[in-house]
């Protein structure tokens, strides 16, 4: 057992590393992506083991604890269920109406007002703190894990190791793997409840380890960040998370709009941010009374502020008008039809039965 010098000795030795640990990171990743680990799994010469040890001394170098780092690896394996999952493609591609039956169903829709209802009090007390919509923290919620049913019962550990070993893109889940082993450093979660999703999503809210570290809150002020089983620091987490993205409060996310014919051609911006895959498939941004003037008629009363057109499906004649806080959802996960389920999560939630 540590004892409580030793302890305080090895937080603030964390104080330190925390900010040498970004630099050692970039460092490590820049490494890593030219001619260390990356290259050196492509040719499959390096073994399961070898890695670990690499990842081993660059998570000491970042200030992490040898015992944890020991305690996490020891008898560690590869879980080729993983790499399986990684390899498959999406058999066919869904359109909007098929993804959106599939997602906002009946169920979530009756269960999340029925939550939403019953956690009132502190939904509204996380959401008046970061600035958003309590109805939006609990779509994410509800589409993520089913209200914290579904988190995923995979190693974090075993399945970033595996991935990170992995040729396929081994820079970033060796970065996420070294912020996983941060994270069990720091205690927020027991080493055998730190389960997710086999690609490494975590928790009720489904956090990479590198957006735990940037956007998990401790609400409850119990010392720990328990995406995983304690709603208080669920909630505040997707609020803070959203918050960072620039959410603004009363804004909505934008709605259904109907037109007869468009060249969507002619509206794409000069510039697509390259960050996000989701806005190659946007127009430019414009005003309310600009799309009414091109013939394009919101199905709802939107906020007015600039708005985008989502890419229409082939020969459809309505589509999706996407505003900022649309841009905040994507940052959570970068696919339109899933920003737009939220969207219309959120509004079912809100909506009393
Ligand atoms: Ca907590």
């Amino acid at each position: 057992m540590k004892s409580i010098m030793g302890l305080m000795q090895h937080r603030l030795a964390r104080v330190f590393c925390v900010s040498l640990a970004a630099v050692v990171a970039i460092i490590i990743s820049q490494g890593w992506a030219t001619n260390g680990v990356a290259d050196r799994t492509a040719d499959g010469a390096e073994s399961f083991d070898d890695y670990l040890v690499k990842v081993r001394s660059a998570a000491i170098g970042n200030g992490i604890a040898s015992e944890t780092v020991d305690a996490a690896f020891r008898g560690l394996t590869r879980d080729e269920r993983v790499i399986g999952y990684d390899r498959k493609q999406p058999e066919f591609v869904q359109t909007f109406d098929e993804y959106l039956t599939a997602r906002v169903t009946n169920f979530r829709k009756q269960e999340g007002r029925k939550l939403f209802k019953l956690h009132q009090p502190l939904l509204d007390e996380v959401a008046g703190l970061y600035g958003v919509d309590p109805e939006y923290i609990v779509a994410f919620w509800g589409l993520e894990t089913s209200f914290g049913r579904y988190q995923g019962k995979y190693s974090i550990i075993r399945s970033l190791a595996t991935l990170g070993h992995d040729q396929r893109r081994a820079a970033f889940f060796t970065a996420e793997l070294l912020k996983a082993l941060q994270i069990l450093d720091e205690q927020h979660v027991a080493p055998e409840a730190f389960v997710g999703a086999w690609a490494g999503a975590m928790g009720q809210s489904q956090f990479m380890p590198s957006s735990f570290l940037r956007f998990a809150v401790d609400h409850d002020g119990d010392g720990r960040k328990d995406i995983w089983s304690n709603k208080a620091d669920v909630f505040a987490s997707i609020a803070n998370y959203l918050n960072k993205a620039g959410w603004k409060r009363g804004a909505g996310w934008g709605g259904p709009a109907s037109f007869n014919t468009l060249d969507f051609v002619s509206l794409k911006p000069l510039n697509i941010d390259p960050s996000c895959r989701a806005l190659k498939h946007h127009s430019r941004k414009m005003s309310i009374s600009n799309w009414k003037d091109l013939g394009v008629v919101p199905g709802v009363q939107l906020v007015d502020q600039p708005y985008a057109l989502v890419s229409p499906e082939a020969g459809a004649n309505s589509g999706y008008l996407v505003g900022g806080n649309y841009r905040a959802i994507l940052n959570y996960n970068c696919a339109n039809k899933y920003a737009v389920s939220v969207g219309l999560m959120s509004e079912a939630i809100a909506t009393p039965d």
